[in-house]
């Protein structure tokens, strides 16, 4: 089987990813890194993010790392993939609240910060994994308040069943509007920090 994790930055996709493919003896594959190294990404400095600057060299790279079998692949680079090449999509989700602490840990600040627990409120991850994979071969995950292990037991019993596992999370509907204005004003700049 090849499965697809991906998510908002520090949802856990590499730590999870890493431990769900030890538990399912498939091979880790951190798709971000792989596309980094081979020189095929620009680095933008308004964004302080790697982009794909070489989309044709990109999917020739994704299509052979999508050539194995028994893979998990840990990406943000989800738009290139081909529905086909992949079994089942795994979505971490995590409390916008919790993602906003560990991104600052991370040392991420301002828009790049802003922007990401965002992405994560609006379900960018979730949406664009439905429309490419269809809802099907999606599976969503709230990661927030639970180990990893725990998650990853959670993920290996749905991996196993047929049916979809979506609508785990509603965070728009959760988070104050306070915090939403203030996301808001810090991704375009108005103001340093929520
Ligand atoms: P990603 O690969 O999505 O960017 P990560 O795997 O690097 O995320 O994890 C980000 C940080 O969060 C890292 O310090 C480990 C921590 N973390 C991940 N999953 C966790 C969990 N379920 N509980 C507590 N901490 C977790």
């Amino acid at each position: 089987m090849r499965i697809l994790i991906t998510g908002t930055p520090g949802t856990g996709k590499t730590c999870i990813g890493l431990e769900l493919s030890r538990r399912l003896n498939y091979e880790y594959i951190n798709l971000n890194e792989i596309l980094v190294r081979s020189g095929v990404c620009k680095y933008n400095p308004d964004i302080d993010t790697h982009e794909i600057a070489d989309t044709d060299r990109a999917i020739e790279i994704i299509d052979s790392v999508l050539s194995r079998d028994d893979i998990v692949v840990d990406t943000l680079v989800i738009s290139l993939i081909k529905p086909e090449d992949i079994d089942k999509v795994v979505v971490l989700r995590l409390n916008p609240k919790i993602l906003l602490e560990r991104l600052r840990l991370r040392g991420w600040r301002g828009r790049k910060l802003c922007e990401n627990v965002l992405a994560e409120i609006l379900d960018y991850f979730l949406v664009e994994s439905i429309n490419i994979f269809g809802e099907d071969k999606v599976i969503e995950i709230d990661t927030s308040n639970k180990s990893i292990n725990e998650v990853v037991n959670e993920i290996i019993k749905l991996l196993s069943s047929s049916r979809p596992r979506l609508g785990a999370v509603s965070w728009l509907s959760s988070v104050d509007s306070d915090f939403l204005v203030k996301l808001d004003m810090c991704r375009e700049g108005l103001i340093d920090d929520v």
